[in-house]
């Protein structure tokens, strides 16, 4: 199987009660995916997670209401995949890559006899893309009450090295950021984009939001936890193969800036991206892979 467009679909691929391919906002090609504990969303374009649901549970991921869902445009909400740069790049006039704005190929519907589903997507192959050396990427996305990603990069190229960012950037959705409190980064030094990136040591136990946070937290492996106390949720993410955690909210200004995003929306969200970026870049030898994992679960409380 290999579908990039709702006009490769055909209906014996569906997966009654489980998989179903159709036309989604914008008239973008869009997987719904139902499992005995869960929902999903996925778009074709970037491999983009609109949508994550567990039964009894508000939505996981938080989606703009004004999001831009058209060709070649950034989604906003969900999970972006950040590939091969994070940020800004010299040279280019885009963010964050090339990857979350490209239709990916879903190579294969994987149902496992334990009830979860699992989805491959390919990238299509880049060439010499923004001078980055010709590089794979395939996204395993595993769904049951919990959401399990997997991000493989492969370097193509017979003789040059593949330097590159990666980060599941993705976007919580939360009762009330005021109500938010965020553990697992304590004594991580991070860059305070903020403050024009300045190099500084989180010292508090506890996170809490109340103005624009936009920090790179560098040389951190571990579980970070989203308390939501007006959810009364607790999200885990757990990753493996990541070495920097982002944690961004725009705050009020920013939120006006954005066109793509609802003025009071950062009331509602919290961005904790897993990845490498920065000095934790990942680089590849010729042939070589490296894979970024991240498992996403919740628990009401
Ligand atoms: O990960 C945080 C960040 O890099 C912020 O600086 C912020 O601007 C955000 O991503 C969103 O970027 P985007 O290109 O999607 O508008």
């Amino acid at each position: 199987m290999a579908m990039g467009k709702t006009s490769d679909w055909d209906e014996k691929f569906d997966i009654p009660g489980c998989v179903r391919f159709m036309e989604g906002v914008g008239d973008l090609p869009m997987l719904s995916v139902t499992t005995e504990w869960s929902s999903a969303e996925i778009y074709l374009q970037g491999a983009h997670i609109t949508h994550f649901q567990k039964k009894n549970e508000p939505p996981l991921l938080f989606l703009s209401q004004v999001s831009r869902f058209a060709e070649g445009q950034p989604i906003r909400g969900g999970i972006p995949i950040i590939l091969p740069w994070f940020g800004s790049r010299e040279g280019q006039q885009v963010a964050h890559g090339f990857a979350r704005t490209k239709t990916w190929e879903l190579k294969e519907i994987l149902p496992a006899k334990d009830g979860s589903v699992s989805l491959r997507f390919r990238m299509p192959e880049s060439g010499e893309d923004a001078g980055f050396p010709p590089f794979s990427a395939e996204y395993l996305v595993t769904l049951r009450d919990t959401l399990s990603l997997r991000l493989t990069v492969t370097n193509k190229s017979a003789d040059r090295e593949l330097a590159f960012e990666d980060c599941l950037h993705t976007y919580f959705n939360v009762g009330d950021i005021n109500a938010v409190s965020i553990t697992g980064l304590t004594g991580v030094s991070y860059l305070d984009k903020v403050e024009n990136f300045a190099r500084k040591t989180e010292t508090a136990d506890v996170i809490k939001i109340s103005s624009e946070v936009d920090r790179v937290y560098l040389d951190t492996t571990g579980t970070v936890e989203i308390q939501d106390d007006k959810l009364r949720r607790k999200i885990r993410v757990e990753k493996e193969n990541s070495a920097s955690t982002v944690v961004w909210n725009p705050w009020i200004a920013k939120a006006q800036q954005l066109p793509d995003f609802g003025n009071e929306e950062y009331q509602t969200m919290v961005c904790v991206e897993s990845g490498n970026v920065g000095k934790n870049g990942v680089k590849l030898a010729p042939g070589q892979a490296a894979s970024l994992s991240v498992k996403l679960s919740s628990a009401a409380f």
